[in-house]
């Protein structure tokens, strides 16, 4: 998969990024008509990228074909992974189908066999949202866009063997780095094998094996390494490991960094030593990128949430891009993940089928993301009717199901239920979302926050939403004129002063980086409230000018010994 390291030299990797060739399905007729042998022609699209982002397709939402021509060279098989395609993902390849997928920021893998020389590559994609089937529903504050969103990645393996998924799941305990390796050898040749594997650190052997696999069987193994002379990763000095995994004829790079993270009374803990979170919401978005960012976009990003003095981001509100973790990563930023499980109620989510997409989104999410030390927390969802028996019920899967791979990070989701919640035991740090001086004037901030710590106890209490929308360049010198830039900073200013200095908050996460796209909503009615269809709440603008509130908030978080 893409990262910003090399996750293989053995294999034969190429990208598929550059123009494919994409026609809409507007009335759905392409299965009918068997648009998978050859789909009609259409226009050029670059992937990875949203169609929205194309002239005239702002606002299609539908069924969609790409495909494309490559080539591969003699190999015994060919491994095809996509980052993610938005959302309903269906996949031929040469007029054969491969594979299907359902989860819009998710990636998924084909392994084939494929003759040398060129193939025909073609996805349908379906990006049809609604309120009973689909994660996220069609009720949403971002953007619904569609397409190969992330970048789709072609690697030929030398066989026999090949290291099909490896979870390195790091940890820091009494100043000893221990590691939990979960890895899948499959065997892609025609005959049996029997042969070692090793896993290696910086060219020496940590932990060696043996596989023995019929053709086309797949082992997992797993063990568990304790090991020596290793440096934690934390916050301010974020050291970084990378492991290799070689098994007959493959190799499969992961990197990772070792730390504890914990909580006690009412603290985050790294290594066991407290820290308070200041962190920014990001989307993914972009006005000529959408959701599909290049890397070095990225990297500005982070650039200014670190110029700000923020440690930390809460991925809003879906699986980050990998590229983005390993940046957190490498930078030692914090960072909060979730699936985009967005103010449902608790009607919907009394559905077996929703409560299943969930549960295997959460699984695929901290499957994919388990080895990256900057993620600290796994989110279950955000603003849904926590306040529910139906959610609760889903809420308890969703913990389950990350239990089942990752008992080393909190478990928390956004809640905007206040003591009405009934979850919060479900949660080992408890985040609140809450818009005082913008939605709601009935409390103060620190009434509100006092309340809270009560309801949640010794939990560590975020407030992982606050904010106020401001347009880029709207000025009023005087008074409390919302939409202003000096309203906007004088809200954050008093919110953050406020909570860098309250007993009662364990952190925050300011609503939002940047400005963002949004839906028009239930019958264009969000849009009388985003204005230029977009939520500006951002601290900097879509191109990532800054706003008022950023320097002056900038000087609060650089003068705070928090
Ligand atoms: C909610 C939601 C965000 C955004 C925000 C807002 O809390 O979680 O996604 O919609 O409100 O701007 O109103």
């Amino acid at each position: 998969m893409h990262r910003t390291f090399c996750t293989s030299f053995m294999r034969r990797q190429q990208y598929l990024d550059g123009f494919w060739q994409i026609v809409q399905d507007p009335r759905d007729i392409g299965f009918d008509e068997q648009w998978h042998l050859a789909p009609p022609l259409g226009r050029e699209a670059w992937v990875p990228g949203a169609w929205n982002t194309l002239q005239g397709w702002l606002h299609y939402e539908g069924v969609a074909w790409y495909s494309r021509r490559f080539a591969v060279g003699a190999c015994e098989a060919v491994r095809i992974t996509f980052g993610a395609v938005t959302q309903q993902a269906n996949v031929w390849l040469d007029g054969e189908p491969v594979g299907q997928h359902y989860g819009g920021w998710l990636p998924f893998a084909l392994l084939t066999q494929l003759a040398p020389g060129e193939h025909l590559l073609v996805v349908r994609v379906d990006n049809r949202h609604d309120m009973t089937a689909t994660i996220p529903s069609s009720h949403l504050d971002w953007f619904r866009y569609g397409g190969i969103t992330r970048p789709v990645f072609v690697e030929e393996l030398g066989g026999p063997g090949h290291v099909s998924a490896m979870r390195l799941l790091p940890d820091w305990v009494d100043g000893r780095a221990t590691l939990k390796v979960r890895a899948e050898l499959t065997n892609v040749s025609e005959r049996a094998i029997q042969a070692p594997y090793e896993l290696l650190l910086d060219g020496r052997v940590v932990k060696a094996g043996q596989a023995r696999l019929s053709s086309g069987e797949s082992e997992v193994v797993a063990f568990a390494l304790h090991l020596d002379d290793v440096a934690p990763w934390e916050p301010g000095a974020p050291r970084l490991y990378t492991f290799c995994l070689r098994f007959a004829g493959d190799e499969l790079y992961e990197r990772t960094g070792f730390r504890h993270v914990s909580v006690q009374r009412r603290k985050l803990l790294i290594n066991g030593k407290p820290v308070f979170i200041k962190g920014v919401n990001r989307h993914e978005d972009h006005p000529e990128w959408g959701p599909a960012m290049p890397e070095h976009l990225m990297a500005r990003d982070l650039d200014l949430i670190q110029e700000l003095g923020a440690n930390a981001v809460r991925g809003s509100h879906y699986p980050n891009d990998p590229r983005f973790l390993d940046l957190c990563d490498e930078r030692g930023i914090l960072f909060v993940e979730e699936i985009p499980l967005w103010q449902f109620t608790g009607e919907q989510m009394d559905s077996n089928l929703l409560t299943d997409r969930a549960s295997a989104m959460m699984w695929a999410m901290v499957a994919r993301d388990v080895n990256h030390p900057a993620v600290i927390a796994w989110s279950m969802s955000n603003e849904c009717a926590t306040d529910t028996p139906q959610v609760r019920l889903a809420m308890e899967h969703l913990r389950e199901t990350v239990e089942q791979i990752d008992d080393t990070r909190p478990i928390t989701y956004a809640s905007h239920r206040a003591e009405q919640d009934i979850c919060f035991d479900l949660a080992d740090m408890a985040c609140v979302n809450a818009y005082y001086g913008w939605y709601r004037h009935d409390l103060t901030w620190g009434q509100f926050l006092s309340r809270m710590s009560s309801h949640v106890g010794d939990k560590p209490l975020l407030v992982s939403e606050f904010g106020a929308g401001a347009l880029y360049g709207w000025r009023a010198n005087e008074g409390d004129v919302i939409w202003s830039e000096e309203y906007q900073r004088k809200l954050l200013l008093e919110s953050v002063s406020l909570f860098l200095t309250s007993d009662d908050c364990a952190g925050f996460f300011i609503w939002q980086f940047c400005d963002t796209r949004t839906d028009k909503g239930d019958d264009g009615h969000r849009a009388l409230t985003r204005p230029r269809h977009m939520n500006n709440k951002g601290i900097v603008d879509e191109y990532r000018r800054k706003k008022l509130a950023f320097d002056a908030v900038k000087a609060l978080l650089l003068g705070s010994d928090r």
